[in-house]
């Protein structure tokens, strides 16, 4: 039997880019010099500020600070790389379990990929980018553009298909975003395609017929394959903090989430929101995006998110 084929690890040179985008360069953003201190109430309760600042919630900051208690506590700290390279091994634990790529398996075909979030979290772009990774694993892979709301939505969803060099399935504008999918999925099959993935619209403004629609977009792929859609990952804008965690909580209720892709991280995304989404919620992280290029998003990687986080150490 073959492997299955995974997009498992960051191609090289993706935690440079990583590194020096996450929050601008800043990752946690951490102002703290910890030399010549003790693990003592007083600094606890600074850490404990920053973290809560840098996005990571209360939860995720408790277990860190437990963990760096563990380590550090009673003790002369004589460089701060004693407390970073705790701190980075903290962040290690709380994220290794959420690392878990997304694997194409080779008898499932097409295998569907269901992305979902709301308006401008980056989903259009996180599958442009998406199906450039499958393609260059070897993956046929085709476009459906399941949000019907805006005519620009199929447009940018086709660009990304021409660039690509990836065929897109898209009908009139307002058309049932279900149906959409179902002609995807059949005309997926029928050209003996890898990889569908189908974009959705995002209206925060109309939350319940959002959620319905994506309700009925789950109920009728699954008349072709009852496992379909394979994937349903959501996108999410890490700028947001503490209101992505919300985010992936309600769409999780609804689609019961099977991976989460974080956006821009570059700029405003501190990146301190995924451990706070690896405390709360257990769904794996997929991909990472710092950017708008098509070489900016990468498999999430544990050990590379959490150095690059603290700013120090390779991934
Ligand atoms: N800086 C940055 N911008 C991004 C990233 N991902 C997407 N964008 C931009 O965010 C905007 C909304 O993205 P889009 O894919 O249209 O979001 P959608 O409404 O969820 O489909 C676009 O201008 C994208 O170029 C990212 O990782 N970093
Ligand atoms: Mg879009």
């Amino acid at each position: 039997m073959s492997e299955p084929v995974a997009t498992k690890k960051p191609r090289r040179g993706f935690f440079k880019r990583l590194r020096e985008r996450i929050n601008s360069g800043r990752g946690l953003g951490l102002s703290l010099r910890f030399a010549g201190r003790k693990l003592d109430a007083e600094l606890a309760e600074e850490l404990e500020t920053e973290l809560l600042a840098a996005d990571v919630g209360l939860e995720a900051t408790d277990r860190i600070l437990e963990a760096l208690r563990k380590k550090l506590g009673g003790r002369a700290i004589e460089k701060d790389e004693m407390v970073t390279d705790a701190m980075r091994d903290a962040l290690v634990e709380l994220l290794r379990p959420r690392a878990r790529p997304l694997v194409i398996p080779p008898d499932i075909r097409p295998f569907v990929i269901l992305v979902v979030g709301v308006n401008g979290s980056g989903k259009t772009t996180t599958i442009g980018k998406l199906a450039r990774l499958l393609r260059d694993e070897g993956h046929s892979v085709m476009l459906a553009a399941g949000d019907t709301y805006r005519a620009a939505a199929t447009e940018q969803l086709q660009a990304w298909g021409e660039r690509n060099d990836v065929p897109v399935v898209a009908q009139h504008p307002g058309a049932d975003p279900a149906a959409v999918i179902y002609d995807a999925i059949a005309a997926a099959r029928a050209r003996n395609i890898d990889v569908l993935i189908a974009d959705t619209a995002g209206r925060l403004q109309n939350k319940a017929g959002l959620m319905a629609e994506l309700e009925k977009v789950v109920r009728v792929a699954a008349r072709l394959d009852e496992q379909a859609p394979h994937e349903r990952m959501l996108v999410l804008d890490a700028s947001l903090g503490q209101n992505a965690v919300n985010q992936a909580l309600e769409f999780n209720d609804v689609v019961k989430l099977t991976g989460i892709t974080m956006t821009k991280l570059d700029g405003g995304g501190k990146g301190g929101v995924l451990l706070s989404l690896a405390e709360r919620l257990d769904v794996p992280f997929r991909f990472v995006g710092v950017g708008e290029g098509i070489e900016d998003m990468d498999v999430f990687d544990a050990e590379q998110f959490a150095a690059a986080l603290v700013g120090n150490g390779q991934g």
